[in-house]
């Protein structure tokens, strides 16, 4: 019986030195941050993952968002050269923690990719062109995804950080998006429902089996996950938005 691993990170007490895009800074309490880190963390174990903290980067402000600095798949994990300078060192630490369960690759320059770019339904893989990703970060995950069987698609969006700010897997067949961010037809192939329209940043939602981990604010949303027949599982994850992160950012999950 395979395992569920999900490697998380601790808040970075310099986390108010983050990378912004498209909010304004807001102080971040970071006892506040952290706290809620920790009920994510539990809400990740009630859901059967067996939580791996990585050793703290307190001087990486962004190093809790843990999900940009690798692609995983089953069949091997490629090590991401994020977009932004700030963040190239957070991945040193994630190639060793991944390396005892997957065949390792890596981007490299001049490519660019995030993690959080990256959206996989099934066999089917969609990367956002970012201010983060570029095209030849795109151009490698697809030659490295390729061979095992990834169909990698290139998806534009507009004013969000990420492609997975702006659209969520919900299980090999289904995405959740926000039609302010990207269009429905870049998941061609694949059903799509939207988040409710009053809801911004309700699109970023983390699934795991029949169980949804959703923004505690977006509760219209939460309301027609559960009646599409999902199990909404709500998450207070309002301080780390202030730095631009939400669900997904947080963990890297692999069967193990
Ligand atoms: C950044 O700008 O890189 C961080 N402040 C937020 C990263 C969030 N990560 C994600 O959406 N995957």
């Amino acid at each position: 019986m395979k395992r569920l691993l999900a490697f998380t990170r601790a808040v970075a007490p310099s986390i108010n030195e983050c990378e912004l895009t498209h909010v304004a800074r807001e102080r971040i309490d970071v006892v506040r941050a952290s706290e809620q880190h920790e009920r994510y963390e539990d809400a990740l174990r009630a859901l059967g993952c067996e939580v791996r903290r990585l050793a703290p980067e307190p001087d990486l402000p962004d190093s809790v968002f843990v999900e940009d600095a690798a692609v995983i798949v089953d069949e091997c994990a490629v090590i991401t050269r994020p977009g932004a300078e700030s963040r190239r060192r957070e991945v040193v630490s994630v190639t060793e923690a991944l390396r005892p369960h997957r065949a390792l690759n890596a981007i490299v320059a001049p490519g660019t990719l995030d993690g959080g770019d990256v959206l996989r339904a099934g066999r089917r893989v969609f990367v956002g062109l970012s201010s983060r990703t570029n095209a030849e970060g795109i151009r490698q995950l697809t030659a490295l995804l390729g061979p095992h069987g990834y169909d990698v698609s290139t998806v534009a969006m507009r004013d969000c950080l990420h492609l997975k700010t702006a659209a969520s897997a919900l299980g090999d067949a289904l995405v959740l998006l926000d039609p302010q961010c990207v269009e429905h037809e870049s998941f061609d192939g694949l059903e799509r429902i939207e988040v409710d329209a009053s809801e911004r940043f309700a699109a970023n939602v983390l699934c795991i089996g029949r169980a949804v981990l959703v923004p505690a604010a977006a509760s219209r949303t939460a309301t027609l996950l559960e009646s599409r027949g999902f199990t909404v599982v709500p998450v207070d994850a309002s301080e780390l938005a202030k730095a631009e992160g939400g669900l997904t950012c947080c963990s890297l999950i692999l069967h193990a």
